[in-house]
């Protein structure tokens, strides 16, 4: 437990010192004025909240600062920790009913998809989980060299097929494999795309069609991957994607590289949808569940 808090701790510095670390000096021993509710304004904006989150917070701020009659500026840090934590969801339990259960991973070119696909790997691993990958990103000869490389390292098969082939058929034999094998789980990565490219994403869904054909169900969620880095500007992209197959889940990856952080509040208002997992780097350890507590702390600071 002290490691993972380590791991949320280390992999937000960036988001803390940049973003949120200026609240410290902001929210120092003097009393609240103007100008600390403009700079807090600032601040949260700047943090990537987005702007009804931001303003939201400092609606509640302003009115908690007037019902208990705050003057310290100090005391704001406290409210403030109280109304973040506030507005981010415990994750849900999952729960995987169906042997094999399909994973597909969706998002846009480079979000972390593949190197996710290997973090989830080594968690399931650590379950005592039997996997299969499916190479559906058939865009690339590279691709699929790169989450064979993972797949070897973990000791996990990979379905792929010949170069540029399509990548439902890959889909549709991994999701077989994974039936006839009988592993717990099948994760099918699938070509980054731009959201807005409409063939890319009808491309997706009959992916998405073609793994409920090869097993009726399937598949049994859909993550999408978003690069944290890319603020505000993520939430076309996760509406398309949501709308196009059905996304039941985010995970945030490189959380560690964000200087802001704040993405997370947006994710949870707009979207609608869990966050599940981050990403705090590159290696496959470097996965962990969402976990509100640690993630608040860890951009303010104790
Ligand atoms: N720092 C950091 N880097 C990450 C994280 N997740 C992925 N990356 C890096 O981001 C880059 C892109 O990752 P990929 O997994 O190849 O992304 P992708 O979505 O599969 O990319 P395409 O298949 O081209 O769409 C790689 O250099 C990864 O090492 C993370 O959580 N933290
Ligand atoms: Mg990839």
């Amino acid at each position: 437990m002290t490691d993972l808090f380590s791991k949320w701790r280390s992999g937000l510095s960036k988001t803390g010192k940049a973003a949120f670390g200026r609240l410290a000096t902001l929210l120092g021993a003097s009393e609240i004025s103007d100008e600390t509710w403009d700079d807090l304004e600032t601040l949260l904006i700047q943090a990537d909240l987005g702007i009804e989150t931001a303003t939201e917070i400092l609606d509640a701020l302003r009115r908690i600062v007037r019902d208990d009659g705050l003057t310290r500026s100090s005391e704001l840090l406290t409210v403030l920790r109280g109304e973040l934590r506030q507005r981010l969801d415990d994750p849900p339990a999952l729960t995987w009913a169906e042997k094999p259960s399909v994973i597909m991973m969706v998002g846009v070119n480079g979000s972390g998809k593949t190197t996710t696909i290997a973090k989830m790997g080594r968690y399931f691993q650590l379950e005592e989980k039997s996997l299969l990958f499916g190479a559906a990103d058939t865009f690339r000869a590279a691709a699929v060299n790169q989450l064979q490389v993972w797949g070897a390292r973990l000791g996990v098969d990979v379905i792929s097929g010949a170069p540029e082939s399509d990548p439902g058929a890959v889909a549709f034999s991994a999701t077989q494999a994974g039936a006839a094998r009988g592993v717990d789980f099948v994760i099918v990565d699938t070509a980054g795309r731009l959201h807005t490219r409409f063939n890319l994403m009808e491309e997706l869904k009959k992916v998405h069609r073609v793994i409920g054909k090869a097993l009726p169900g399937a598949p049994h969620a859909v993550w999408l991957v978003l690069d944290s880095t890319t603020g505000q500007n993520a939430m076309q992209q996760a509406k398309a994607f949501k709308e196009a197959v059905g996304v039941t889940g985010v995970i945030l990856s490189k959380l560690d590289s964000s200087a802001r952080g704040g993405f997370a509040f947006a994710v949870q208002r707009e979207l609608g949808l869990p966050i599940l997992f981050v990403g705090l780097g590159e290696t496959m350890d470097d996965l962990v569940p969402f976990d509100p507590d640690a993630f608040v702390d860890g951009i303010l600071g104790n």
